[in-house]
């Protein structure tokens, strides 16, 4: 057997990841051209490449590593519990100590009755999870026609065939046989995109009431749940205007169907809050959790739900589960990263000092001329590449070009943004200091500089008739 070790040359772990390694969401082509890039180590907000070269993280990996890399207590805190018991299940009965202390602390942290978690270990698992729980709970409440969950296009909740389906993403779509049935789109409030001239106040407002119209087509008495990004990381962070949320709460109250928050991204910090359903004022039933949960040192997520739902569900069996549903070392590790985020104040100084410092700078991208706007709420924002800057308008070219362009010009600016479309995002761990926003900004105007070059110089730079 071939020892693999951080110490052999690129080349080689490149040539041996492409020959045995499928990646997610990346083509053949790309791997066997370039070779993927190979991540060694990593320490605060920066990470190191096999050759030694460092990047400003600003994605967090992906979006997730909430309190930066390196934290030898969430190492410590694995090791005990391996030692102490590395594994043991959760059902028939049965429970641990860190899934009990770990489900008590999110009780603490979330707002409102939600006091319940049924564990996952991945976002993706917890909105399928999400899928049987809504539907087993009209079930149980004599409702069983409640089925549709209404989502939102450009929305994303995984990559299973549940939450893909959730997801309004069209070329997931296209592959596999999604969506399941009983799964509804409407469209998203995406001013910037979508909005035309109407003013982004009234954009909020129609784009909310597609959910009325689509509980009263669909009927109220089919209709389960309705789910939703308080914020959409991975379509490109879509910062809602201001009375979309209102809305929709004013919508789900009057009707009767649960409002599922996916706080996969937006929770444990990232909005500047705890969770952005604080940010936006959302009284969810439901909150889909992960990624910030453990900050990417484990894989965990979950369902929390409220003490209605909860004492619905559990006046039946409900046939669902992981063989890692709470899994100790990930609820040991979680629960450790929840304590060091409280106790050190990192949420706390995000909402009062980083994201008020990254806004401002992040904001002044705006004066770029090759960008259209620059929103950002707490410690997530995008940038809007645009051809014309007083039209918004979209580019010629196949979308996504000039974003490609983008990302591979931050990478050579030492700084890691994810392009979505022609959009740029940032997603940073929450402990990025303001030193590190400055190098953040000044490396992404860099890299905005170069991108504009070879547009122009591509003759890229014409917009969409
Ligand atoms: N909900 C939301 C809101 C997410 O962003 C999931 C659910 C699924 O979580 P898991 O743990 O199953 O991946 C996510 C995941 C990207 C990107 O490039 C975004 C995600 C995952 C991978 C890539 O933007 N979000």
């Amino acid at each position: 057997m071939t020892m693999i070790t951080n110490h052999m040359p690129t080349a080689e772990l490149q040539a041996l990841d492409a020959a045995h390694h499928l990646h997610p969401f990346t083509t053949g082509d790309e791997i066997n051209a370039k070779g993927a890039r190979v991540i060694t180590r990593a320490n605060g907000s920066t990470l190191t490449d096999s050759d030694g070269n460092e990047f400003l993280d600003a994605m967090a990996g992906l979006w997730c590593v909430n309190l930066g890399y390196g934290r030898n207590e969430l190492a410590e805190a694995a090791a005990r519990q391996m030692k102490e018991l590395p594994y043991y299940n959760t059902f028939f009965q049965t429970t641990h100590v860190p899934v009990i202390a770990l489900a008590a602390r999110i009780a603490e942290l979330t707002p409102g009755d939600l006091n319940h978690t049924f564990f996952a270990s991945s976002g993706s698992e917890a909105n399928d999870t999400n899928i049987r729980l809504v539907r087993t709970y009209w079930a149980q409440k004599g409702k069983p026609s409640k089925k549709t969950i209404i989502a939102r296009k450009n929305g994303y909740h995984g990559s299973s065939m549940g939450s893909a389906s959730l997801g309004g993403m069209s070329a997931m779509h296209a592959q596999g046989g999604l969506p399941i049935a009983d799964i509804h789109h409407i469209d998203q409030p995406h001013w910037y995109a979508e909005g035309g001239d109407t003013s982004p106040e009234e954009f909020g407002l129609q784009r909310a009431q597609l959910l009325e119209k689509a509980i009263n087509d669909i009927g109220e008495d089919n209709v389960a749940a309705f789910i939703a990004e308080p914020v959409q990381g991975a379509g490109g962070v879509v910062i809602p205007p201001a009375t979309y949320w209102p809305e929709i709460q004013r919508i789900c109250d009057k009707y009767e169907i649960l409002l599922i928050a996916d706080e996969v991204i937006c929770g444990f910090g990232r909005t500047g809050k705890w969770f952005g359903s604080e940010t936006f004022g959302i009284r969810p039933d439901i909150m889909t959790i992960a990624k910030g949960l453990s900050s990417g040192y484990m894989p965990i997520g979950g369902s929390v739900v409220s003490d209605e739902v909860a004492s619905v569900i559990n006046q039946c069996e409900f046939s669902h589960g992981y063989t890692y549903s709470g899994h100790p070392v990930a609820c040991a590790v979680a629960l450790e990263n929840l304590r060091i985020l409280d106790e050190e104040g990192i949420v706390a100084r995000v909402g009062t000092e980083t994201a008020p410092y990254l806004k401002q700078k992040w904001e002044g991208l705006a004066d770029h001329p090759l960008v259209g706007e620059a929103p950002i709420v707490g410690m997530m924002g995008s940038i809007a590449l645009t051809p014309h800057k007083e039209s918004r308008a979209m580019f010629a070219a196949d979308a996504g070009t000039a974003g490609v362009i983008g990302r591979d010009a931050c990478f050579a600016n030492g700084l890691i943004m994810r392009h979505v479309g022609d959009r740029m995002v940032i997603s940073p761990p929450l402990v990025i200091t303001k030193d590190e926003i400055d190098t953040l900004a000044d490396r992404a105007w860099k890299a905005l500089d170069a991108t504009h070059a070879r547009l122009k110089e591509e003759g890229l730079m014409k917009a969409a008739s």
